[in-house]
């Protein structure tokens, strides 16, 4: 099985990031033949964007990825821009996706009408850049959170008039959501997901918190006036949603955790809920400590992991081209 997935490099990875993404790209590693995944700075720039800011973001971003268990020599890493299948492809794609599907893309939505300034034709174009990275793999499945059913769909509409059209080069890829964990929503906010913008700041869990700051977060996490810890009933999101965490950081059966704080009240299941992060967390935190100042390490790993991604997404991009008319026959 192929897999593959993307990540931005938006330095502060949290909570929801490491839950519903980056727990499952570390596990994929030994099942994925290979498993690929890609810092997309591409996708980065379809908002405002600080140039020495995004470099560092991408630094960053794979120290967590291999501080969290990322193994170079199991997996492929790599930075999307040292791939230049992907733009190529992007734009031949661009000609068999219709404006209307685009159109009606949440994140586009989202994104388009929190932006202050310039609306980029590139958040509009987001989701034909993210399917040329799976498709230019042969990707068969795409570990992502619930956020990225409507893109993961997407692609496989594209893939289809691709095959359609030109013959079958496409391989339609299935997304891979976690049963627990695939939309951890903001502390503060419990009906939105915790996420890097428009989130806030108290209800955002970010991977490399310290404990004091996790545990505060996680006790003035906004539930509601009951006493019960159970995931059923109205206003029950904070709660539910605490729940699933806990369920995710220790491992264990979120029915078995409501029976476990039957009757004890949040107090005391705050606690148990900061402390399991705190210890989920703390092993990445202090292992990208020692991995983040080496930044000729983490680029040597990045340009090793993109020589060996660009094989793969040549040879597709040699049958794609051919097969659209594009280039010498
Ligand atoms: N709240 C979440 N719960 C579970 N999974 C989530 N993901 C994002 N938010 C949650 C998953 O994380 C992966 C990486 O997402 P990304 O590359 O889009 O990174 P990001 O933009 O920094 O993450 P956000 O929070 O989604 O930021 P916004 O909303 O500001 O763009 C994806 O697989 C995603 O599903």
């Amino acid at each position: 099985m192929k897999i593959f997935s993307g990540i931005q490099p938006t330095g502060k990875k949290h909570l929801g990031n490491y839950i519903g993404a980056i727990r499952q790209y570390v596990e994929g590693q030994d099942e994925g033949d290979p498993a690929i995944y890609c810092i997309v700075d591409l996708h980065a720039i379809t908002v405002p964007w600080d140039p020495a800011v995004l470099r560092s973001n991408v630094h960053d971003t794979t120290a967590i990825l291999l501080a969290a268990g990322l193994d170079p020599e199991r997996c492929i890493l790599f930075r999307q821009s040292d791939v230049r299948e992907h733009t190529e492809l992007t734009w031949l794609l661009t000609a068999l996706t219709a404006h209307g599907d685009l159109n009606r893309m949440h994140q586009f939505k989202d994104k388009s009408a929190k932006q202050r300034e310039l609306v980029s034709a590139g958040l509009f174009l987001y989701p034909v850049l993210q399917a040329a990275d799976v498709l230019a793999y042969k990707a068969d499945t795409v570990p992502v959170g619930e956020d990225q059913r409507q893109h993961v769909e997407l692609m496989r509409e594209i893939a289809r008039r691709f095959n359609e059209r030109f013959g079958p080069v496409m391989v339609e890829p299935e997304h891979r959501i976690p049963e627990v964990g695939a939309r951890i929503m903001d502390l503060q906010q419990p009906s939105n997901k915790m996420a890097t913008t428009g989130g806030s700041e108290q209800g955002t869990v970010y991977v490399l918190d310290e404990p004091a700051a996790i545990t505060k977060k996680v006790r003035s996490a906004v539930t509601d006036s009951g006493t019960e810890v159970t995931r059923s009933g109205e206003g029950k999101e904070g709660i539910a949603n605490l729940i699933e965490i806990l369920s995710v950081a220790r491992g264990s059966e979120m029915d078995s955790i409501e029976a476990e704080f039957e009757g004890s009240g949040y107090g005391d299941f705050k606690g148990a809920v900061a402390e399991a992060v705190v210890d989920y967390l703390a092993p990445v935190r202090e292992r990208y400590a020692e991995l983040r100042p080496d930044e000729a390490a983490l680029e040597q790993a990045l340009a090793a992991g993109a020589e060996k991604a660009r094989a793969i997404a040549a040879e597709t991009l040699a049958e794609v081209r051919p097969a659209m008319g594009t280039g010498p026959a």
